[in-house]
């Protein structure tokens, strides 16, 4: 038996023992409770074995000022600090239709299938790692107009929860097909990323 493993074995009954002090201290771990641990310890060399799998990462990157964004689009919308004040970025984005330090990065992976892509947001803002057929508008139709995208992309319309990543949320799948996927913001539809998934 390794050494990785055995301490495995040793962190497995540590979360075990702290899991039963959580039920309070009249519920000691009974001997019971470790045995049905038994089978989770089992089965950490698979989970071993995933964590080796290859990731790729998209970060998603904006640079909202909390000071303008909270006052015009309500409190919390922006926690980073510093940044492009609101007024610029509508300026900005009517301008250009995109507004550069809104990006995720790199806009381009390739990867095997097999392999995980995960998306990390790391900006101030909510944002959604969405793939899509075809790049298209987003949720918000005063950012469509701005970004010239006036046809909404029709996975954006069908977003649940759990597709709104805060800051510092990630989402996260294993590529299971072959070929070109598209992903953007369904809140800021000039984030993009195109991930060229080849044959194992
Ligand atoms: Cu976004």
């Amino acid at each position: 038996m390794s050494t990785r493993y055995h301490l495995l074995i040793v962190l497995t009954g540590a979360a075990t023992l702290f899991v039963g002090c959580e039920n309070g201290p009249s519920e000691p771990a009974s001997p019971s409770a470790v045995e049905n641990a038994s089978p989770a310890v089992v089965t950490q060399p698979a989970r071993l074995a995933s964590t080796r799998q290859a990731q790729h990462a998209v970060t998603m990157f904006d640079a909202c000022d909390p000071e303008t964004f909270n006052a015009a689009l309500g409190a919390g919308t922006c926690t980073r600090s510093g940044g492009v004040r609101f007024e610029k970025f509508l300026e900005q984005l009517g301008l250009h239709h995109s507004i550069g330090a809104w990006h995720f990065a790199p806009p381009n992976v390739t990867m095997r299938i097999g392999e995980r892509l995960v998306a990390t947001n790391r900006g101030g803002e909510v944002h959604t790692f969405t793939e899509v057929e075809e790049f298209g508008g987003g949720i918000v139709p005063d950012l469509n107009e701005l970004t010239g995208l006036p046809t909404v992309a029709p996975e954006c319309t069908r977003l649940a929860p759990g597709d709104f990543l805060q800051p510092g949320a990630s989402s996260s799948e294993v590529e299971d097909e072959a070929g070109v996927e598209k992903y953007q913001c369904c809140i800021h539809p000039w984030m993009r990323a195109e991930v060229r998934i080849a044959q194992k």
